[in-house]
């Protein structure tokens, strides 16, 4: 009996986890299969307290090609109804991806198309190599972009190139994605992943817990009005000077040494 590849490698190292898409000949493009092991390597992460950073990437020459599109060919008189597939795997994966406690660093090796552009976006930092592209394709064969790709897109880049991307479906290079506040950076392909594990072991020395309330704040900055998003600050700060890393930072800075953060939550006085 021949054993399937898995569709997603997970690489633990010291305090991150490197999570890849592993269907390279399809350009690392989703079926049920990588949903459900992407699913579960994210659950994995969250639930280890040692995992303080993530990093996705792709194998092979591609980031993500979006849906597999051979799961979509309808059979002569049979119809493909979409909305159920983005309840059941889509818009949990974004949203995971946003809550997750700690900071996802995307690393982007090559074309990041569809859904799998989004899924890039939704990550907190995108790096991106320097052959890379970012394609919104959905228009391409009669879709919009989902994964939360009208929500985003206007959010970084504008309303104007959001309806660029969307519309006319073209692919935006990597270097032009940064220059247009898309993307965090452009790196060279050879120092890629090298580049995004660097950020992945600063993060792993960081104050988790208080960059979790960042991540939480920022999200929310997107629908709050200036009123409310000072009374999230308020109470977002309040939690952060519990944790034991709020402490430890200020005794560090005036005991001229660097800190050693835990990551961890704190306790109510
Ligand atoms: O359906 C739902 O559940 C709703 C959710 C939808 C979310 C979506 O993501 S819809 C959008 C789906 N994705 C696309 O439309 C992108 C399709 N792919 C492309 O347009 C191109 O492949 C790329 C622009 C991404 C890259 O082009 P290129 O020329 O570098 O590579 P290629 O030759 O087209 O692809 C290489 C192989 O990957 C090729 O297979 P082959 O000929 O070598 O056997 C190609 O068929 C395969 N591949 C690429 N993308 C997909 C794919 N196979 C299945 N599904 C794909 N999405």
């Amino acid at each position: 009996m021949q054993v399937a590849e898995p569709t997603i490698l997970v690489d633990r190292r010291a305090g991150y986890r490197i999570v890849t898409l592993n269907r390279p000949d399809r350009l690392n493009a989703f079926n049920e299969a990588m949903h459900g092991e992407l699913r579960g390597a994210l659950d994995d992460a969250q639930n280890d307290a040692n995992c303080r950073a993530l990093l996705l990437t792709g194998a092979g020459r591609g980031f993500c090609a979006g849906q597999d599109l051979s799961d979509r060919l309808a059979r002569p008189g049979e119809q493909i109804v979409l909305g159920g597939t983005l309840e059941a795997h889509y818009n949990p994966l974004i949203r995971k991806i946003r809550a997750l406690p700690f900071p996802v660093v995307c690393a982007v090796n090559g074309v990041a198309a569809g859904a799998g552009c989004n899924v890039a976006l939704a990550c907190d930092i995108v790096l991106a190599a320097d052959s890379a592209t970012f394609i919104q394709s959905f228009a391409r064969i009669g879709l919009i972009p989902d994964s939360g790709g009208t929500w985003i897109l206007p959010r970084l880049v504008g309303m104007a190139r959001a309806r660029g991307l969307a519309l006319l479906a073209d692919g935006l290079p990597a270097s032009k994605a940064e220059h247009w506040g898309l993307i965090w950076k452009v790196v060279a392909d050879g120092v890629l992943v090298n580049e995004a594990e660097k950020l992945c072991q600063q993060f792993a020395k960081a104050p988790t817990y208080g960059l979790s309330l960042i991540k939480r704040a920022l999200d929310a900055s997107l629908t709050n009005s200036l009123d409310q998003q000072l009374d999230l600050e308020r109470d977002l700060q309040r939690a952060a000077s519990l944790s034991p890393d709020y402490a430890e930072g200020v005794r560090a800075f005036m005991e001229k040494r660097k800190p050693d953060f835990t990551g961890a939550k704190g306790k109510e006085p």
